[in-house]
């Protein structure tokens, strides 16, 4: 059983409010679908509403803390203290779709000790309103679904695994460089999703749901609490490089360790030549 932290619970709270307002929102969108506007603009204010949820419930709850909002931008807090990396709305074109696939994603990342920079992701929660499934991690302290505790899949064959990505999408991402590397991985597992949210795709693979994730030219508030879980899940996450920084966000792979390994050789393979 989890021994759930004031800060787990700080973040949960807070995305469980936001989500409620998602929620109602995204019950909107359906009817919008055939106005002659679109739902864009009204997606866009829901996009906001949740992030100043975020923002206000946050700040009450650690009057302190900065924050990397993926729509407000950075907001300087006390350098010694951790801060918020936010996403209100990760999926939005899915919402915009009435596709129920979407999560707020809230990490706490920590300064360096040094004080020069930010250092390690120390607790990630990923909620998904239309499930109301909490996914939550705590720097060495597991990666886990409401009370359950997670870990990545074991399967260890490319042609039993289940792969996530992303594509590249409306002049963001260089579609040639996924080209090469879906040519490289397609063909040898056992299927690939691209679902449309990064951090439900990360949250999958610390849930074992999918076995792997690769996508490139992402933002720190898609992977940040997804990179946690993913490796407080017992996985591995880098760069193409095999780097491993506390926030993958221009490429990440994700995996277990054998499969994290495989699909890292298939990656360098495919962009050698
Ligand atoms: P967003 O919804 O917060 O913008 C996956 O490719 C990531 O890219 C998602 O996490 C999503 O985050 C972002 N994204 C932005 N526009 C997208 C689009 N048209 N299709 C898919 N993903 C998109
Ligand atoms: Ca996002």
């Amino acid at each position: 059983m989890a021994a759930v932290s004031g800060l787990i619970r700080v973040m949960e709270r807070a995305a469980r409010k936001a989500g409620g307002r998602l929620r109602r929102d995204f019950g909107e969108v359906e009817h919008l679908q055939v106005s002659r506007k679109g739902p864009a603009d009204f997606v866009s204010k829901a996009d906001r509403a949740s992030e100043r949820t975020l923002y206000d419930e946050l700040l009450q709850a650690r009057p302190d803390w900065g924050f990397v909002l993926e729509e407000g931008g950075i907001i300087e807090g006390d350098p010694t203290k951790p801060r918020w990396v936010i996403d209100p709305l990760d999926g939005t074109s899915n919402f915009l779709h009435g596709i129920p696939h979407f999560a707020i994603s809230i990490a706490a990342q920590e300064p360096r000790l040094d004080g020069k920079g930010w250092g390690d992701v120390i607790a990630g929660v990923i909620y998904q309103p239309i499930t109301d499934e909490t996914y939550w991690a705590e720097k060495t302290r597991g990666a886990w679904l409401h009370d359950g505790r997670l870990r990545v899949s074991s399967r260890r064959h490319l042609d039993e695994a289940l792969i996530a990505t992303g594509i590249p999408f409306a002049g963001a991402g260089d579609p040639n460089e996924w080209v090469k590397i879906y040519a490289e991985i397609g063909p040898k597992v056992a299927g690939i999703r691209r679902f449309g949210s990064a951090s439900l795709d990360l949250a999958w693979v610390a849930a074992g749901r999918y076995d792997g994730f690769w996508e490139s030219n992402l933002q720190p508030w898609d992977t940040a609490a997804g990179c946690l879980l993913v490796r407080e899940a017992g996985g591995f996450v880098s760069d193409w490089r095999g780097r491993s920084d506390p926030i993958c966000d221009t490429q990440v792979l994700a995996g277990n360790d054998a499969l994290h390994s495989r699909l890292h050789k298939l990656i360098v393979g495919a962009l050698k030549g």
